[in-house]
């Protein structure tokens, strides 16, 4: 089983490499950042909370993250394993996977750390918003959700490299570029596996 996290910060590229990985390697795609949406446009209860604190660049409370992928995480135990994208953004988050993984008799196999500089991710958030029109891609949540980043996210960086997990991975290429360097890491990973 093939468990990836995918990381980095907001416009870093996460989504828009899950999309190629789950094509080439059939892995179930797990994106927080989905999840929420889909529940902010059903009007339910959970998605008028999640709003509150996506359209202000924050995160939302772990408790309410961790419980909607619990819910996945079980609904899914015999896939060929997950793309976790946008999951965990909070040390507690990475502890919480870590455990869920573990009862289920799995691991994660890899972290990628999709590594762009702010003034990029603020060209690319600032792009997609003018055209998609996202509510928290304008430049002034675009900032807070970096900041949100640096404080409460990249500290998991730490957490994965101690447990030797961290491959950094340049993510200022083309998209293509980005993804190549990504099938290098986890085609090497897959002959360990089979070999
Ligand atoms: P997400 O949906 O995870 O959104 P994101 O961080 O902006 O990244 P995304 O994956 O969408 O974009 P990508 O980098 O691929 O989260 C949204 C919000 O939900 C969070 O701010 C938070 O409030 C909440 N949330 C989600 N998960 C949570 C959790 N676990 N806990 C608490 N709260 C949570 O792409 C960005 C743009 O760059 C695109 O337009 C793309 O086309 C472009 N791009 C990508 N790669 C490129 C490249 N190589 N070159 C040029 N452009 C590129």
């Amino acid at each position: 089983m093939l468990n990836i996290v995918i990381f980095g910060a907001p416009g870093s590229g996460k989504g828009t490499q899950s999309e190629l990985l789950i094509r080439k390697y059939r892995l179930k795609h797990v994106s927080t950042g989905d999840l929420l949406r889909a529940e902010i446009k059903s009007g339910s209860e959970l998605g008028k909370v999640a709003h509150q604190y996506i359209s202000r660049g924050h995160l939302v409370p772990d408790e309410i993250v961790i419980e909607m992928l619990e819910d996945l995480i079980k609904r899914h135990s015999s896939e060929k394993g997950f793309i976790f994208d946008g999951f965990p953004r909070t040390l507690s988050q990475g502890k919480s996977l870590n455990d869920k993984l573990e009862k289920n008799g799995q691991t994660i196999s890899t972290v990628l750390s999709l590594d762009v500089d702010d003034e990029e991710l603020i060209d690319r958030l600032v792009k997609r918003g003018q055209l998609s029109g996202r509510s928290d891609d304008n430049e002034q949540v675009i900032k807070s959700r970096l900041s949100v980043y640096h404080e409460q996210t990249e500290p998991l960086k730490d957490f994965y490299a101690k447990q030797n997990k961290l491959v950094s991975i340049p993510g200022k290429g083309t998209v293509e570029e980005v993804f190549k360097s990504i099938e290098e890491v986890i085609d090497h990973l897959k002959n360990g596996q089979n070999g």
